[in-house]
């Protein structure tokens, strides 16, 4: 499985940095919504589940955790997000967990759809299952 990144452009000048996002410029869909997560607590491994339709990209903005993506052939795990210019790109159908989040966390997610619980598979086996 290909991990898809995207590098944002730091435009920093002697004030400090500052990066623009832009729908269809520098993110490949069209915002939807837009959510974060953080005070995440020590130890909490989140997400054990799969989009059917959604898109998202995951930026760590402050702070550090990882990501296991599983496109139901292959796992790669251990991606690090720890800088506001590196952007996760998550397309459909990839089983996604998080963890070892920092303290000080927050990840920023932009996403392709607005909030749908029937968007999601929240079972391996069933996220398995739906490629036969
Ligand atoms: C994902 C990963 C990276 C809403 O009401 N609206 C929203 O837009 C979202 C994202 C969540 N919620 C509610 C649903 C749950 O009651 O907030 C609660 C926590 O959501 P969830 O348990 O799905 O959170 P994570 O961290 O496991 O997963 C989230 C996103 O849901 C998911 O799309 O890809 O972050």
């Amino acid at each position: 499985m290909k991990i898809k990144f995207i590098n944002f452009e730091i435009k920093g000048d002697e004030r400090g940095s500052l990066i623009a996002i832009e729908e269809l410029k520098n993110i490949p869909f069209e915002i939807k919504r837009v959510y974060y997560i953080f005070n995440t607590k020590p130890n909490v491994r989140r997400g054990f589940h799969t989009h059917k339709n959604l898109k998202q990209v995951a930026i760590c903005v402050k702070g550090s955790c990882k990501f296991l993506l599983d496109d139901g052939k292959e796992r790669v795990d251990e991606i690090v997000l720890n800088k506001p210019n590196k952007g996760l790109l998550i397309e459909e159908m990839i089983w996604r967990e998080m963890y070892d989040f920092s303290e000080d966390c927050v990840l920023l997610v932009l996403a392709s759809e607005f909030y749908d619980e029937s968007d999601y598979i929240r079972d391996y086996d069933e996220f398995l299952r739906s490629f036969k």
